[in-house]
């Protein structure tokens, strides 16, 4: 934990910098692998499988027979749990659709908006330290609410072969279609070019680790929509002297837990506050299982005393954090002057792991100073807005010459007289 106080504004810059992600020396190994996935489709994924997996496939898909095992070996616990955290998910989600109006921007022009489901997406779940189920929860849900009529969803198996219960139990309750035993690179590959089992997507979602990333990020150039660039996990909080510093440091923990590359943020008024908060997190940290990834993280973190809650909160927008946890008295005046953040928890009982679960907020979320231009997967990420319109004849009565004058401006004599034609055959000019 690097502690911080009253750093100057000059030095902001330098203090929200994340690392450097620079995956371009993986981009021969990521190119490499996509391309022997274009050229040999499932074929070329198996032969990655058992180099990266150690899993030996007959065949990628994941079976019936599977799912049905799967679900004997969710506990009845866990199952409730997903149902719960999917209701709540689907009900903000719905809460999202659009109802686009038309509107009449001149007499007789008639212009409207309508959302349309993208007809394929591909969700991409890491397998790894901690199989994320909850992530299919996420990414699933809002798909099957927008109408996209193919889910498509990849995940990694283990050495025998099989995919993570949850993860199979996750995908039934949130309505996947088709489900792939592939990871990493190939993984991407198959959905973004499609394989004899596996269907090409026209959008992939999903976290990784630097290889999909990168792989994601190649596919993108030409052949497929992804949700965001992703980096590591980042939280934000913001506490004062009314704070709670054991919850405070937990939710710092619960973050940096993710991965040796976590990113942790602590911003306060209070300096009692921070030597409280270290003490804590000292305590926590010893009862954690995964104590050496987030004592890793921990050592990046930073703990920053400022000055007012309006440098806490203008530092904040400068650092434009994943996830913001804003647990001071406040909270509601505060919350007013975020304008840089993917997601934010108010108080003192909103913490993290209440939206990566249930609360109905989506979990997969712009990092890496992402927020600043991007949002996180909502609804509205499986759709497109197409737009309509429709001209009377009055129509081109009210835009007609307009429309002639600007396009003879821009000397685009075709486009004039596309308008011109149509005038004339009402007796305009
Ligand atoms: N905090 C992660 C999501 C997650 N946490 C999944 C636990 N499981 C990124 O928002
Ligand atoms: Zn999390």
């Amino acid at each position: 934990m690097k502690v911080i106080k009253y750093p100057a504004k000059e030095e902001w810059k330098e203090l929200v910098k994340r690392p450097h992600l620079d995956v371009s020396q993986l981009n021969a190994t990521v190119e490499g692998v996509l391309e022997d996935v274009r050229n040999h489709g499932d074929e070329a994924v198996k032969r990655y499988e058992e180099k990266f997996d150690h899993a030996h496939l007959d065949s990628l898909s994941v079976s019936e027979a599977e799912m049905d095992e799967a679900e004997h070996m969710v506990s009845a616990e866990l199952k409730h749990a997903l149902e719960l955290a999917h209701h709540n998910i689907a009900r903000f989600h719905e809460s999202q659709k659009f109802e686009g109006s038309k509107v009449e921007t001149c007499p007789g022009v008639e212009c409207w908006q309508k959302s349309v489901a993208i007809q394929k997406v591909g969700l991409y779940i890491p397998g790894g330290t901690a199989p994320l189920f909850s992530t299919v929860l996420m990414l699933a849900t809002p798909a099957k609410i927008a109408g996209c009529e193919e889910i498509v969803l990849c995940t990694p198996p283990n050495a025998e072969g099989k995919v993570n219960p949850a993860i199979l139990m996750a995908a039934k309750i949130a309505g996947v279609s088709k489900i792939f035993k592939a990871g990493g690179v190939q993984a991407i590959g198959a959905m973004a070019y499609g394989t004899e089992s596996v269907p090409k997507v026209y959008k992939i979602f999903g976290p990784g680790n630097q290889f999909v990333m990168a792989a994601k990020q190649h596919v993108s150039l030409h052949d497929v929509a992804i949700d965001m660039p992703a980096g590591p996990s980042e939280v934000c909080v913001i506490a004062d002297e009314s704070s709670n510093p054991v919850f405070v440091a937990a939710d710092l923990l619960s973050q940096a837990e993710h991965g040796f590359d976590s990113q942790v943020f602590f911003i306060t008024t209070s300096e009692e506050m921070i030597s409280k908060v270290v003490k804590e997190v000292e305590l926590q940290l010893e009862r954690l299982p995964r104590k050496e990834m987030a004592l890793k993280s921990l050592d990046n973190s930073k703990f920053i005393l400022v000055n007012d809650k309006q440098e806490a909160i203008d530092l904040s927008n400068a650092y434009a954090p994943e996830h913001l946890i804003i647990a001071t008295s406040d909270y509601e005046a505060m919350a007013e002057k975020v304008i840089n953040a993917g997601s934010v928890f108010l108080g003192n009982y909103a913490c993290e792991s209440a939206g990566d679960y249930a609360s109905g907020t989506n979990h997969t979320l712009p990092t890496h100073g992402y927020a600043l231009a991007y949002n996180g997967v909502n609804l509205d990420s499986y759709n497109r807005k197409i737009t309509f319109q429709h001209l009377s004849k009055e129509g081109i009565r009210s835009i007609g010459k307009a429309v002639v004058t600007m396009a003879e401006n821009e000397q685009l004599e075709a486009h004039a007289n596309a308008m011109q034609l149509r005038m004339e055959s009402l007796g305009e000019r």
